[in-house]
Parts: C-alpha cells; sequence; structure tokens
C-alpha cells in the first residue's frame, strides 16, 4: 500500500531524527530529505486513511490560492481556519489583548476593514503564483502560463512555478513550504508532478500538502486534456514536533485501507472556475482523527 511510504517516514523521523530545538520553540525531531510518490493514473490520491483527513479543507485551501487572494477572511468565509493562528498572534502581540481565536475570526468576518488592517497574510503563496511583481511592475501569472505551456509545449522542461519570491519573504506570515511545482508530460499524455517542500511537519502538514498537489494536478490534468500520472513529493526539513511525537507513534500502529479516489464531475471551462462541489470524493474509509496542536 502506498500509504506505507508515509508512516515508514514517521517512524523513520521518530527512530532516527536529529532532536533540534526550532523557529517555534517547540522543538522537533528531523531528517533531511524524503520523497514520496503516489501514483494517480487510476483515479485514487493519497488522501491519508490512517487517520482521517478534512481533504475538502484542503482542496478549499488550493482554491483560494488559485484566486490569488492573501487575506483570510476569504477562507473563514468558507470555513477554513488554517491561517487564523499567524494573524490573531500578531494581532495578540501588537495589542495586548487576550482575544479568542473564535472572536477574532468573528470579528475579520464581520468587519472589512479590521479584516484588511489584521487579516492580511502578505504576499503568501497565491500573490506570488498569478501575480508575482516584476522589477518592471508588471505581474507574471505563473499558474496561466504554466497552463498554456501543458497545452502547447508539452514536451517543455520550464514548467513548473514558485513560491519562493526572495524580495518578498520578510513581508510573508510564513515563508512558502509547498514551494516550487515542476511539471512533465509523458509521451502517452500522463501529467506528473514533482513538488519540493522545503519545510514539513510530517503529522500535520504533509497529509494536507499532499491533497493539495494532488488536487491541483487533477484540475491541471483536464484543463490540458492530459490524464493524471504521478505524483513525487519531495521534503527538505521533514520534521515531527516533539508535542506530536505520541501520536505519531499511535498512527503508525494502524494499518492503512485503499485511498479513496476523487474525480472532477464537472467539465470545468478554466483553472480559475472550479468550485469545491466540483470535486467527488468517494470510498473514504480511514481510521478516527487524530487531534493535535499546530505550532506557530
Ligand atoms: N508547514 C507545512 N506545510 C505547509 C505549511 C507549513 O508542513 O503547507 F504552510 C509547516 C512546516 C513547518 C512550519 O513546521 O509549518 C513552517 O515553519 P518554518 O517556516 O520555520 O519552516
Amino acid at each position: 500500500h502506498p500509504e506505507y511510504q508515509y508512516l515508514d517516514l514517521l517512524e523513520r523521523v521518530l527512530e532516527t531524527g536529529d532532536e533540534r530545538i526550532d523557529r517555534t520553540g517547540v522543538g522537533t525531531r528531523s531528517v533531511f530529505g524524503s520523497m514520496v510518490r503516489f501514483d494517480l493514473s487510476q483515479g485514487h490520491v493519497p488522501i491519508l486513511t490512517s487517520k482521517r483527513v478534512y481533504w475538502k479543507t484542503a482542496v478549499k485551501e488550493m482554491l483560494w490560492f488559485l484566486t490569488g487572494g492573501t487575506n483570510i477572511q476569504d477562507l473563514l468565509k468558507d470555513n477554513v481556519r488554517i491561517w487564523t493562528d499567524w494573524p490573531l498572534a500578531s494581532y495578540r502581540a501588537a495589542t495586548g489583548e487576550t482575544i479568542t481565536q473564535t472572536d477574532f475570526e468573528r470579528r475579520i468576518l464581520e468587519d472589512d476593514a479590521f479584516a484588511r488592517r489584521w487579516g492580511e497574510l502578505g504576499p503568501v503563496y497565491g500573490k506570488q503564483w498569478r501575480r508575482w511583481l516584476g522589477p518592471d511592475g508588471r505581474e507574471h501569472d505563473q499558474i496561466a502560463v504554466l497552463v498554456q505551456l501543458l497545452k502547447n509545449n508539452p514536451s517543455s522542461r520550464r514548467m513548473l512555478f514558485h513560491g519562493w519570491n526572495v524580495a518578498e519573504l520578510s513581508d510573508m506570515a510564513l515563508p512558502p513550504c509547498h514551494m516550487v511545482y515542476q511539471y512533465h508530460v509523458t509521451s502517452g499524455g500522463r501529467l506528473n508532478c514533482l513538488l519540493f517542500q522545503r519545510s514539513v511537519d510530517l503529522l500535520l502538514g504533509a497529509p494536507f500538502n499532499f491533497v493539495g498537489a494532488a488536487t491541483l494536478q487533477l484540475m491541471l490534468a483536464q484543463q490540458s486534456k492530459l490524464e493524471p500520472g504521478e505524483l513525487i513529493w519531495v521534503g527538505g526539513d521533514t520534521h515531527l514536533y516533539r508535542n506530536h511525537l505520541d501520536v505519531a507513534r499511535e498512527q503508525i500502529r494502524r494499518d492503512p485501507r485503499p485511498f479513496p479516489t476523487m474525480s472532477i464531475v464537472r467539465d470545468v471551462p478554466s483553472i480559475d472556475d472550479y468550485k469545491i462541489s466540483d470535486f467527488l470524493v468517494e470510498n473514504y474509509d480511514p481510521h478516527p482523527a487524530i487531534q493535535a496542536d499546530v505550532a506557530v
């Protein structure tokens, strides 16, 4: 079962990981350099089964990236709370208020001026993917260029997009983790993806990042009239936070079940027109969810 690649990686980090203090102060066990490969050609997608993964949240996040959005208000309207921690931490630090996450999110939703002031993440993923600012002031839509290349020049070795805009890193709430996505089309018309992720929260981040990348691959395949091929995921600093070690051990003891299938149920006219209701996941029968806190 392909999920053993992930479970074996959990085990490798647990057993051989280097113990270190990280930016968040939580501390991690970490290995440098990892790879998993998933075959999407039979319709299966890597939504892990050894715990429940809230795949709709990951798909909604990917659709939000594609809009070019950088404010958590759009995510909260979609009931996605995974980016709230960072603006909430800066709000608390700047004002000294001990506002709860729920109250903060409510204010972001109800008060547009407050959202503009406190909900902005800076030029994170969506901005770089859709509106990378060139030195002449021109904005570059990396996704549109990619779709054109996939359609018109699929043997190109230059089909990639990148989030690591060096000049803007210091303005981002979090510099990109899933950083560069490269695509490759086989002579048989299969679309492969290689994603390089520089930093990996293996318990909470990676399962989401697999879903996001696979979903994007299905969308790009549909747009360019190709069949999905292989998703190759490469991790740089691949780590488990110290407060995730016990739940990771629990997860390793679970036997994975068959991966679900994901399909796009509509002939969507462009990469900008996908909605969450376009994605159908079938036969997802995971083990129970695992509760764990994210390190901010
Ligand atoms: N992280 C992920 N995946 C993501 C994301 C963040 O694993 O999509 F946005 C994790 C990796 C790391 C932390 O634990 O968030 C980022 O911290 P740093 O920038 O110090 O690497």
